[in-house]
């Protein structure tokens, strides 16, 4: 296994010492080490926003910048990988770390396995060398091959594979902006929505309590759309449902990481703003599906964000009584917009869905 110290103390002695990305649950070991260590780590709304700060950074200093992201996170950096680093644009050298989720061979999420296949051809598509980083690495080999290409001012790839990073438990943790408990939350809000209400949740654990919280509800599943990957884009879908069927109430219920990762889609929705379309934010000021790194979310107002953009009707909750208020409300379309603050964690036995992704879109067609 690689010591996620000694992989940290390589790269900021040989000057890669400005970190940036968002979290990953294969490299949160890793991720933990940096956040407690480095004193230029900015995780970033999304992964593109990375690569282009890694940029500026190069630009001041004349040093590459350090990126890390899930291999999901490709999608969102192409951008400024090929319109800002690449050598035909700017030539401006990064580092990427990037965790290999649904590589070939091991059982993954439905979400992650056409990803895992296409992680090494996309990146080969773009036209970065790259090299697959296993539990029995050589650092200073992999090292010495990513220096020889940043010197040629050209980006580099390792790509980490399951299980490579030995155990480093984050130290600096923020503390909670609540005490409230997410799953009980949401069961809150599951029993305050009408019941022909349609859901739209976002991805990561929210989604896996949602099933959780039906089963022992003894309730259909079927008028639930648990968005599995697709970080950030849960207020959208959620949108186009709501547009194109008015005679259903839906309610997206979304985290704060992801709403910050595209936020813009809150100023859209406002423009757009149908009478059947509500937003529900849980408010954990972290990542904590793949590790609970912070996000900014502890010290921006989400709901004046989505005031200004022109969701007026928000509220803002920190305790059991003042949701159940706030539930009524939203439920009866008296607010369209409610961030509820909760504390970080989740059950350590939270299974997830039995269900396939097909069949719950299925059901949920079905279901309208
Ligand atoms: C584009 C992309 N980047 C990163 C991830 C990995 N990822 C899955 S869930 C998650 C955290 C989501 O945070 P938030 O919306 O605040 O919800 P929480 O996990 O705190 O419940 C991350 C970073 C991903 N799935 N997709």
């Amino acid at each position: 296994m690689i010591d996620p110290g000694k992989l940290y103390d390589k790269l900021t002695s040989g000057g890669l010492d400005f970190f940036t990305g968002v979290p990953d649950s294969l490299l949160k070991d890793f991720c933990a080490y940096i956040e407690d260590h480095s004193s230029s780590n900015i995780i970033t709304a999304n992964e593109g926003n990375a690569v282009a700060l890694a940029a500026g950074h190069y630009l001041a200093t004349g040093r590459p910048g350090v990126v890390y992201m899930q291999n999901s996170g490709i999608g969102n950096a192409v951008n400024p990988l090929i319109s800002l680093v690449d050598e035909d644009v700017y030539k401006i050298p990064v580092l990427l770390i990037v965790g290999w989720r649904g590589e070939p061979g091991l059982k993954d999420e439905p979400q992650h396995m056409k990803q895992g296949k296409l992680t090494l051809p996309l990146i080969e598509c773009l036209g970065i060398e790259y090299s697959v980083v296993e539990r029995d690495s050589d650092i200073d080999q992999l090292l010495s091959q990513a220096e020889e290409k940043l010197k040629n001012k050209k980006p580099y790839v390792f790509v980490v594979k399951k299980g490579v990073f030995g155990p480093y438990k984050l130290k600096k943790i923020k503390p909670d902006i609540s005490s409230l408990n997410k799953e009980a939350a949401l069961e809150i809000v599951v029993a305050g929505l009408r019941k022909d209400s349609l859901i739209v949740s976002t991805t990561g654990k929210l989604s896996r309590e949602l099933f959780e919280i039906r089963e022992k509800r003894n309730e259909t599943h079927n008028r639930d759309f648990l968005t599995v990957g697709s970080m950030g884009h849960t207020s959208q879908i959620a949108m186009g449902v709501a547009i194109s069927n008015p005679d259903r109430d839906v309610f997206c219920l979304d985290g704060d990481g992801s709403v910050i990762m595209h936020m813009g889609s809150l100023a859209v929705n406002a423009s757009i703003k149908p009478a059947n379309f509500r937003h529900i934010v849980f408010n954990n000021a972290a990542h904590d599906s793949v590790g609970g790194q912070p996000t900014v979310a502890d010290r921006v107002d989400l709901t004046a964000v989505a005031a200004a953009c022109g969701m007026g009707r928000g509220a803002r909750v920190l305790t059991e009584e003042e949701l159940k208020v706030a539930v009524e409300r939203i439920a009866g379309g008296d607010l369209d917009f409610l961030e509820i603050l909760v504390k970080k964690g989740a059950r350590p036995d939270l299974g997830r869905p039995t269900i396939s992704p097909v069949m719950c879109k299925e059901k949920f067609m079905e279901s309208m």
